[in-house]
């Protein structure tokens, strides 16, 4: 079993930068990392997840997930394509309508390629910072105090289900936030632009969206990155 958090320590030699919900929009967010001077040699890029359906190029996922300075957690759609590929039932004609033909088209083989992948993407990472530690997971955290973030996990299905799945924190405007971290990055809900509720950033502002774009957070200042000319 892979781990549900996986803790990154600080980087010491340049930035760390979260993105929302990419939707097979590899292309576009290639993009917006050149316009933010993304440096791979030394920068490092946190996803929420979400990486795959919806766009034209989902099957680029494996290619993105091998990179040394790209680290994401599991989103729902990602869940979705991993108990697809179990044979676990999956409302087909909803996991299409949700962007999801790309996998159901697969050729049967390559299935468990992508389903293996995304079953090693955690549920959470925690990523040390100047001003203390910034905490990932697609939806929600499943928990007020992080530090029991890893015992809900294991122990219930319903805290991994809000961990890649809610939208309460977010439609309920709840600002309470949640102990133990400095910040928690969410994607999942898309939004027009970043809403801050309590100390948890919700950051998928559709850049796989027609009139959307993506969010890059500099997880150092918690600002998104103006884009350079
Ligand atoms: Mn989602």
């Amino acid at each position: 079993m892979s781990a549900l958090l996986v803790r990154h320590e600080a980087n010491r030699l340049g930035r760390d930068i979260a993105v929302g919900d990419i939707h097979g929009h590899f292309t576009r967010l290639r993009a917006a990392l050149d316009r933010a001077r993304f440096d791979p040699a030394v920068d490092r890029l946190f996803s929420v997840g979400d990486l795959v359906d919806r766009g034209p190029e989902s099957e680029q996922v494996l290619d993105w997930l091998a990179l040394p300075w790209f680290h994401a957690v599991r989103g729902n759609h990602e869940d979705i394509a991993i108990r697809y590929a179990k044979g676990n039932p999956v409302d087909q004609t909803s996991y299409i309508a949700n962007g999801g033909a790309w996998f159901v088209t697969q050729p049967l083989a390559r299935r468990p390629v992508y389903a293996e992948a995304f079953a090693r993407l955690p549920l959470a990472r925690e990523i040390e910072t100047p001003a203390g530690p910034v905490g990932i997971v697609h939806a929600d955290s499943p928990v007020r105090d992080w530090s029991r973030l890893v015992w809900s996990l294991r122990l219930w299905r319903a805290a991994r289900d809000r961990a890649m799945w809610s939208r309460d924190r977010l439609q309920g405007e709840n600002a309470d936030g949640v102990a133990g971290l400095r910040a928690l990055v969410v994607g999942h809900t898309p939004v027009e632009d970043p809403v801050v509720l309590g100390n948890v950033h919700h950051i998928d502002t559709g850049g796989w969206m027609q009139d959307g774009r993506f969010t890059l957070l500099d997880l150092a200042t918690l600002q998104a990155i103006p884009p350079m000319g």
